[in-house]
């Protein structure tokens, strides 16, 4: 690892987000949110405004563009580089028509028309691989290697979204959608395996259940180490971009590893 990934910012603006939820629900709270994460050195902001915590119920499309729309508008405006974190069309046409630069699927543009919607904006794509819904997700961990799974979707989606003009795209192996612990961390360990597809890789870690599971931290606000530690794991593996919702203490990690490694 020579160069330091680029970092997303996470803000949800939801009630029920797994480690942040409601925090940042009214839209003054949010923008400043978003705002705090690029002076600690986000180089762009993930809004979200549906949870795909394990078993979350989906959020109607006019719930979650109230939502989202008037932070992603702010933070455009205060010059912020944006992407928009929904698995619903219209949600994402809402944020590309204020100026939102990016579309992060979780759903991987698998949505009737988001490939399109993506296209003639002219915006980029993150596609992450899931297996069903966030509300069952759970139930379909049983995979003959989870690379291999994962690898395939992402080729086929990847050639797909090419196929029809989105041409900035970011592969995410989906950390903690339809995965157990154990896939996870093989995920992780074996992320380089992704990088020929022809596409950066972009990695969710931050404060979710398998760092629990690994450190015994029970509550997502006390994942900090473990975080930064998949985040480093991840950034040495090959990923381009990390998503966190503790930007300072990551950067300054990725920071020292970056350092170490090109000392001579
Ligand atoms: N993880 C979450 C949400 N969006 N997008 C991508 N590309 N990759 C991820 O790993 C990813 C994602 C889940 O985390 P979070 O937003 O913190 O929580 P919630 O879904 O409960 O809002």
């Amino acid at each position: 690892m020579t160069r330091l990934p680029q970092l997303v910012g996470i803000l949800n603006v939801t009630p029920d987000s797994f480690s942040d939820g409601g925090q940042h629900l009214a839209v003054d709270a949010a923008v400043s949110a978003g705002l705090r994460l690029c002076e600690e050195g986000a180089d762009w902001i993930d809004v979200g405004g549906e949870s795909t915590r394990p078993g979350a119920p989906e959020v109607p499309v006019e719930e979650e563009v109230r939502r989202v729309l008037p932070v992603v508008e702010a933070l455009v405006g205060a010059g912020v580089r944006v992407s928009i974190d929904t698995r619903k069309t219209p949600v994402a046409e809402a944020a590309l028509a204020v100026g939102a630069d990016v579309v992060n699927d979780v759903g991987g543009l698998r949505a009737p028309g988001m490939i399109e919607a993506v296209a003639a904006a002219g915006a980029g794509a993150v596609i992450m691989h899931m297996r069903g819904t966030p509300e069952d997700m759970q139930s379909r961990v049983v995979y003959d290697d989870v690379v291999a799974d994962v690898r395939a979707f992402l080729e086929e989606r990847l050639a797909a979204a090419r196929a029809r003009g989105v041409e900035r795209v970011w592969l995410d192996p989906g950390i903690g959608f339809a995965k157990t612990v154990e896939q996870n961390l093989v995920l992780l360990r074996r992320i380089s395996e992704l990088q020929d597809l022809g596409a950066p890789l972009y990695v969710g870690a931050s404060r979710k259940s398998f760092i629990g599971a690994v450190t015994g931290a029970s509550e997502p606000l006390d994942r900090l180490g473990g975080s930064i530690g998949a985040a480093v794991a991840a950034a040495m593996n090959g990923a381009a971009v990390l998503r966190v919702h503790d930007v300072a203490a990551t950067r300054q990690a990725l920071e020292v590893m970056i350092a170490v490694h090109g000392a001579t």
